[in-house]
């Protein structure tokens, strides 16, 4: 079976962009899509615990962390569930990205529909900071624009 979720980003300024999910049974989910309105570079890239936007991005809580550990990089052993690297704009502001996940799921405890992606100001500094902000949410600054994981077809 195929499970399929996707999210629409926005925020108060120009910053909008869609993510699609996609997992195959118990396989690795893949996250593909694209954010505009960036300035040139990396944004730190997450889930949060939330599907709530009421009060906008803020309303999204922490990073999802069901497993109560430290913040990292997608490809650390310490991570955060939520933590999902950085995304790249290029010169005009536009990230396209597609990458797989191993820890990111649809459905179990690990899932992440009715939760919130959130793309942030500054680069994630992965928990490589040396500060204790760095261990919680890597120093990537506000919040762009964010929205809620559904199930698509
Ligand atoms: C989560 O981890 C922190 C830091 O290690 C610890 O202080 C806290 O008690 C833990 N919370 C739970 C619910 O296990
Ligand atoms: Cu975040
Ligand atoms: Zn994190």
């Amino acid at each position: 079976m195929v499970l399929k979720a996707v999210c629409v980003l926005k925020g108060s300024g120009e910053v909008s962009g869609t993510v699609y999910f996609e997992q195959e049974d118990c396989g690795p989910v893949t996250i593909k899509g694209n954010i505009k309105g960036l300035a040139a570079g990396k944004h730190g890239f997450h889930v949060h615990v939330f599907g709530d936007n009421t009060n906008g991005c803020i309303s999204a809580g922490p990073h999802f962390n069901p497993e109560n550990l430290s913040h990292g990089g997608p490809d650390d052993e310490i991570r955060h569930v939520g933590d999902l690297g950085n995304v790249i704009a290029d010169e005009q502001g536009v990230a396209s990205f597609c990458f797989k996940d191993r820890l990111v799921s649809l459905s179990g405890p690990h899932s992440v529909v009715g939760r919130s992606v959130v793309v942030h100001e500054k680069e994630d500094d992965l928990g490589r900071g040396n500060d204790e902000e760095s261990k919680k949410t890597g120093n990537a600054g506000g919040r762009l624009a964010c929205g809620v994981v559904g199930i698509t077809q």
